[in-house]
């Protein structure tokens, strides 16, 4: 883990074309073209995966309406927490019209229900896992003790799920996941989150070792939104004018089921997908909130669009465009850990898998009966649209975006650092296959990567080969510098995921605090993650 970059400009050191050729030359769009690294850079290759192509007929975009997923009630709300209940069953649903697909849900729906919370008010998730394999939850960028994170090996087991080696005698990968410290549960359990952090939008989705990428295809995913008084004060548009947007990518196959090339599609035993798709999983629809390019009928007033990209792999550079062509501004008022100090404009906003964008956009800027559309400039044919709004009537709007929007983001200085750590995410063998490395060294859960002390603060130095959102868990943190230079706008503000673009790297800044245990760090292209590319972090 203490590999050092040999050069900070960013121009991927150590990323020599034998690193690409000797993975089979299978890694999608970047390996394909066997270029060296600053060549590669050169070309900016949009996307790290390969796409699925569905067999079925897509509906046309922006006509399907967007859905929005339905809040959560609590079972009980006495004693200062509130309970929730979410079972997690294979429901058949109709995502594309007239097309019945099998899924995989919390609670029957993709996404699962929201979760809306306060501050400090804690919440305790029972779930109950009725699908045909084991499930772990994890509430993404959640501040939540260790016993609640979902650590990959801390399995819901089905009824039916041998318990032990024993039990499992032909069952070599899933023995791996028999550590000293996983905590199993059969069929149940219950999940605790004091959500004693600023308010933003987090997600929970799946995060069992080796097969979280396809349980999240599958439709294990949804949104909790925690807020706060003072973010209600602050006046921002809300009610039906605040819109939570979950942008995936999927692919269909002639019976309508969704398509992924796992190695074993029961997703019981091997994990791991197809040679081709090494890389990353991409489909050849664009969901928001499960629909297919759904269009969505607006006032012509602000509106606030919490987004979420919680697609395996795919990035999008989202832009808001209107009828006759202009580009409507995109103002960020906050990053994946809540509120920016000052909101920051953007025409171009990118957004890699697992990070979250909370932005204001102003639909006075657009022609009234027109539309404005949501387009993906990393796109290509259909999979440049993404949704689209009909601006249907002029309205009062009494919202306001404040120059200031936060007072409380940490101020860490590179002075306050105890230490600084390096560590290289690239393509690597694993297991005597293909597989995705941190620090040249796949997962092992019973293998101690990081410790810190609570309270600790540390830079990480991260350099990437191809596309690598990496996220950390429990903590936010700061980007401090990407390629040597300052960040980019859209690195303001507290983030848990920073996207490493091929061949770049990034300096972040973070203080461990919040609660001792052991937690992790990973990339959340979910193939990636699935394939190695994840470490510990201890908190002692
Ligand atoms: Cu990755």
């Amino acid at each position: 883990m203490r590999e050092r970059p040999d050069d900070r400009s960013g121009r991927a050191p150590g990323m020599a074309r034998r690193q690409f050729l000797g993975i089979g030359g299978a890694l999608g769009l970047m390996a394909s073209t066997g270029l060296g690294a600053s060549a590669a850079l050169a070309r900016r290759p949009s996307v790290t995966g390969a796409e699925l192509r569905s067999a079925v007929p897509l509906p046309p975009a922006f006509q399907v309406p967007l859905p929005v997923p339905s809040v959560l009630a609590p079972v009980s709300t006495s004693g200062g927490a509130d309970r929730y209940e979410i079972i997690q069953r294979e429901v058949t649903a109709e995502i594309l019209p007239g097309v019945r697909t099998p899924l995989w849900t919390y609670g029957g729906a993709f996404p699962g229900p929201t979760i809306e919370s306060r501050r400090g008010r804690p919440v305790t998730v029972s779930h109950r896992n009725e699908l045909p394999v084991p499930t772990v939850v994890h509430l993404h960028g959640g501040r939540t003790p260790p016993a609640s994170d979902g650590y990959p090996t801390d399995l819901v087991l089905p009824a039916s799920w041998p318990e032990t080696a024993h039990d499992m005698p032909d069952m070599p990968d899933m023995r791996r996941m028999l550590g000293p410290r996983a905590v199993r549960s059969r069929l149940r359990r219950d999940y605790t989150f004091p959500l004693e952090q600023r308010p933003t939008l987090l997600w929970y989705h799946d995060h069992r070792m080796d097969f979280t990428a396809p349980a999240i295809w599958r439709g294990l995913a949804g949104l909790h939104i925690v807020r706060d008084d003072a973010e209600d004060a602050l006046g921002l548009p809300a009610g039906r004018r605040e819109l939570p947007l979950m942008i995936t990518d999927r692919a269909f196959a002639a019976d309508g089921s969704l398509v992924y090339p796992a190695l074993d599609p029961s997703l019981r035993e091997r994990p791991g997908v197809r040679e081709l798709y090494l890389a990353g999983v991409l489909g050849d629809v664009i969901l928001v909130n499960g629909a297919p390019w759904p269009v969505h009928e607006v006032d012509a007033v602000r509106y606030r669009l919490r987004i979420l990209n919680a697609s395996n792999a795919r990035h999008y550079e989202l832009e808001a465009v209107t009828d006759d062509g202009r580009r409507l501004d995109l103002v960020q008022v906050g990053a994946d850990q809540g509120l920016l100090a000052t909101p920051v404009t953007h025409r171009l906003l990118p957004i890699a898998p697992a990070e979250r964008y909370d932005v204001i956009i102003d639909f006075a800027g657009g022609p009234v009966g027109g539309r404005v559309r949501i387009l993906n400039r990393l796109g290509s044919g259909r999979t440049r649209d993404v949704m689209a709004f009909r601006i249907a009537r002029k309205a009062t709007d009494d919202s306001r975006v404040p120059r200031t929007l936060s007072t409380d983001l940490p101020a860490w200085r590179r002075s306050d650092a105890v230490r600084v750590r390096d560590f290289a995410f690239r393509a690597g063998q694993m297991r005597g296959g293909h597989g995705w490395l941190i620090g040249g060294r796949p997962f092992d859960p019973a293998r101690s990567d990081v410790t810190t002390r609570l309270g600790d603060v540390e830079i990480w130095r991260l350099v990437a080969d191809v596309h690598h959102p990496v996220h950390l868990h429990l903590v936010g943190f700061q980007v401090l510098s990407r390629r040597g230079r300052p960040p980019l706008p859209h690195d303001a503000g507290l983030k848990d995921t920073v996207s490493l673009r091929p061949g770049e790297s990034a300096e972040i800044i973070t203080r461990f605090d919040g609660y001792r245990g052991r937690y992790l760090f990973h990339c959340h292209n979910a193939e990636h993650e699935d394939m190695g590319m994840m470490a510990n972090l201890e908190i002692i």
